[in-house]
C-alpha cells in the first residue's frame, strides 16, 4: 500500500489532466477560440502517470499527437502547454511547435506528430545516454495503431540489439481514428510483439493507476540498471473524440458505458480515500488544480500568435560558416 501522500499526488496528478482536457472541450464547444484539431486525452490518465511517476526529472517521456496527459504526468508547466497546444506565444516553444511538435526541455518532454515517428528520436536519446554512461530511462508512448507502423519495430530491433534504456508503452485505447484496433492489428495483445525482438514484452490489462505503476516499475529498474529495453501494452480508454470535431459516430453500442464503468479516476479516487484522506482534503486538491488550470487556459486564449518576426528563430542551428 503507498503512502497517503504519495496516492495524493497520483490523484492531484491524474485531476489535474482530466480538468485539463475537460476545461478544454468545455471552452471550445463555447466558441472560445479553441482548434477543433486538438487531441484530447481524457481517459488515458492511469498509463500517463502510471509510468511517469516511476520517471525522475533527468528522464524523459516521448508521446505522439495525443499528448497532454504525458506531457502533464512528466511535469510540463501547464500554463506553457495549453498555450502550446493554441500555438499561441507563452507556449513551451513560444507558439511555434502546436501541440504535436513539442520539445519541453525543462520537463524532458518532447511530443511527434507523425505516429511512430517519435520512437527513433526516444531509442536515439537512449543511446545517448547509454553511451554518456548515466543511469536515465527514456519511455516512448505510442497508440496501438502505431505500433504498426515500420519506425516501431526499426527501433524495438535497434533498442534490443544495443541494450538501450528505453521502455516502449503501447497505449491499447481500441482506436485508430474511427479504425478499431482488431480491424488493422494481427495480434490482440500488441506485448507478443516484444518476442520477436528479444525482449520482454507484457500487457497489463486494468486501467489503473495502481496496478499500472506496480507492473511497469520492473520495466523501468530493468532499464534504469543497464537491463535493455521491455515493450508493455496497457489498456486503457479514450473518453474523448479523437480530435475535438470527431462526432465519434463509430463507437459501438455500450461502448461509452463501458468505458465510464471502468474508468481510472473512481479508482485512484478510491485509493486514496482508504488511506485516510478526507474529503475536505480531496476537494482542496481538486479547487487548487482547477483554479491553475482555469488560469492557464483564460491566459493562453488571450496570448498572441507568434510574432512572424522570430519565425526561423530557434528552428535551425544558429551557426555561421565562416
Ligand atoms: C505516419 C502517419 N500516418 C497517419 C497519420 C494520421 N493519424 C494521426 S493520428 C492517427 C491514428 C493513430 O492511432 P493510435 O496510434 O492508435 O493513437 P491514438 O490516436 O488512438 O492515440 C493517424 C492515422 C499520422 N499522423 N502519421
Amino acid at each position: 500500500m503507498l503512502a497517503a501522500d504519495t496516492l495524493r499526488e497520483l490523484y492531484r496528478e491524474m485531476y489535474t489532466i482530466r480538468y485539463y482536457n475537460r476545461r478544454l472541450r468545455e471552452a471550445y464547444d463555447d466558441g472560445e477560440g479553441i482548434p477543433s484539431g486538438i487531441h484530447g486525452s481524457m481517459g488515458q490518465e492511469a498509463p500517463a502517470v502510471g509510468v511517469c511517476h516511476l520517471l525522475g526529472d533527468d528522464d524523459w517521456a516521448l508521446a505522439s499527437h495525443r499528448s497532454p496527459h504525458v506531457a502533464i504526468a512528466k511535469g510540463s508547466d501547464v500554463k506553457g502547454l495549453v498555450a502550446e497546444q493554441l500555438g499561441k506565444q507563452g507556449g513551451i516553444c513560444n507558439g511555434k511547435a502546436g501541440e504535436q511538435h513539442i520539445l519541453d526541455r525543462e520537463a524532458n518532454f518532447v511530443s511527434g506528430a507523425i505516429v511512430a515517428q517519435h520512437l527513433p528520436a526516444a531509442t536515439g536519446i537512449a543511446l545517448a545516454n547509454k553511451k554518456r554512461g548515466n543511469d536515465n530511462v527514456v519511455v516512448g508512448f505510442v497508440g496501438d495503431g502505431a505500433a504498426n507502423q515500420g519506425a516501431f519495430y526499426e527501433c524495438l530491433n535497434f533498442a534490443s540489439v544495443h541494450d538501450l534504456p528505453v521502455v516502449f508503452v503501447i497505449e491499447d485505447n481500441r482506436w485508430g481514428i474511427s479504425t478499431p484496433k482488431d480491424h488493422v492489428t494481427a495480434v490482440e495483445d500488441n506485448s507478443k510483439r516484444a518476442v520477436g525482438q528479444n525482449m520482454p514484452g507484457r500487457r497489463i490489462e486494468d486501467n489503473d493507476v495502481l496496478t499500472v505503476r506496480e507492473e511497469a516499475a520492473e520495466a523501468i529498474e530493468r532499464a534504469r540498471s543497464g537491463g535493455g529495453p521491455t515493450l508493455l501494452e496497457i489498456e486503457t480508454y479514450r473518453l474523448m473524440g479523437h480530435f475535438f470535431e470527431d462526432p465519434e459516430d463509430y463507437r459501438t453500442p455500450g461502448e461509452r458505458e463501458e468505458m465510464e464503468a471502468d474508468d481510472c479516476m473512481p479508482k485512484i479516487l478510491n485509493a486514496v480515500r482508504e488511506a485516510g484522506v478526507t474529503a475536505a482534503e480531496v476537494a482542496d486538491v481538486e479547487s487548487a488544480v482547477e483554479a491553475e488550470v482555469d488560469e492557464a487556459i483564460r491566459y493562453a486564449v488571450d496570448q498572441p500568435t507568434p510574432d512572424a518576426a522570430v519565425a526561423t528563430r530557434g528552428t535551425f542551428a544558429e551557426t555561421r560558416r565562416t
